[in-house]
């Protein structure tokens, strides 16, 4: 393995004001992030990027998260040793795209794995790829184009209780969402949010998808979140709209759209009585951790609900990060207790 990939004792950082890391690193051997968990067969796999150093200096594109290749995490048990696979796919292996392999996400239907993931194409834009594999680990053959019409980064794949599955995407900045706010790419749109702080934010996007999982079923519509006036939340909202990192979780019947306020660094949740929204703001449930992004899941198993997320506890630095996971408590009204991922 590279060097780099190895965190050492000396880069461990102290732990925020004084307050200690409420949980640990699923694995030290390799830097992880963006965790996508999910059960299949009754044991945990977690499909998370595979951070490493390409030196390239932090910028607020993201260009320092140069990302090359997947592997996926497995465990039998949360709490029990954990399993790094080898490469599930690599970049060169996408007939179409050439760097950046961001937030990944997996999903099984009729006996197929679905690894579902951004990168950039040779003209650095963001599309989302899929790829195929008999087995939850890999190795998964890519696709040799793009899903038609996807962009942007951070695919997020739900299936809901009648079989159809539905994929959550976009993130503004790096993600390249507001490059695409007219419908088509706009390269001369900033490298920053609209500016348009008085009007409705970017949304993510959802779109259902076609039977064979490999391409969207329908034209994307817009994930709005609605505050407490029954209005979309403004683009100057920060500590509220979403910026990256969709996930969807069901509880019971309602489908709670969580995501990633990235420039305030909050995870936030807001709830909905079907898979399109629109989705009610209800409130943070994961305090900042330490490093500029977190992204997570949220799966239930073994009677409880767990929470996957990331800091970058190993190594100080924003693009060498790795994946945590801790319970995450549901009241009995729906509401997310709120997770700090420090403890005194
Ligand atoms: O890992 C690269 C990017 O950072 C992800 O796509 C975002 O969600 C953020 O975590």
């Amino acid at each position: 393995k590279p060097a780099q990939e190895k965190p050492t004792a000396a880069s461990e950082p102290v732990a925020l004001n004084g307050k200690h890391f409420l949980s640990q690193p699923l694995v030290s051997e390799i830097y992880t992030a963006d965790p996508s968990a999910h059960v299949f067969g009754g044991k945990i796999y977690v499909y998370p990027s595979h951070d490493i150093d390409a030196g390239i200096p932090d910028d607020d594109l993201g260009s320092q998260y140069a990302m090359r290749d997947y592997r996926v995490l497995s465990m039998d048990r949360i709490g029990g040793p954990v399993t790094i696979g080898g490469v599930a796919l690599s970049v060169e292996q996408v007939p179409w795209a050439k760097e950046f392999m961001w937030a990944p996400d997996a999903a099984f239907k009729n006996g197929t794995y679905y690894l579902y993931f951004p990168a950039k194409d040779k003209d650095g834009v963001f599309h989302i790829g899929v790829a195929t594999g008999a087995t939850p680990t890999g190795p998964f053959k890519a696709e040799a184009k793009p899903i038609p019409g996807s962009f942007s980064i951070d695919p997020a794949v739900f299936t809901d209780a009648d079989g159809a599955s539905y994929m959550y995407y976009g993130g503004i900045w790096g993600g390249q969402l507001q490059k695409w706010a007219k419908g088509h790419y706009d390269a001369s749109v900033g490298d920053t949010d609209l500016k348009q702080d008085a009007l409705p934010a970017l949304t993510a996007k959802v779109a259902k998808l076609s039977p064979d999982m490999k391409s969207f079923a329908e034209k994307p519509r817009d994930v709005v979140i609605l505050g407490e006036d029954g209005k979309p939340l403004l683009g100057g909202d920060h500590d509220r709209r979403f910026f990256e990192a969709s996930w969807m979780y069901k509880r019971g019947g309602t489908y709670y759209f969580t995501y990633s306020t990235g420039d305030t660094h909050f995870l936030a949740y807001a709830t909905g009585d079907n898979p399109y929204g629109p989705f009610k703001y209800q409130g943070h449930f994961l305090l900042p951790v330490q490093g500029w992004t977190t992204h997570h899941s949220i799966v239930d198993w073994g009677g409880k609900t767990w929470l996957f997320y990331a800091d970058n506890q190993l190594s100080g630095k924003n693009h060498l990060r790795n994946v945590k996971v801790t319970e995450l408590h549901v009241n009995a009204d729906g509401s997310i207790q709120m997770v700090d991922p420090f403890v005194p």
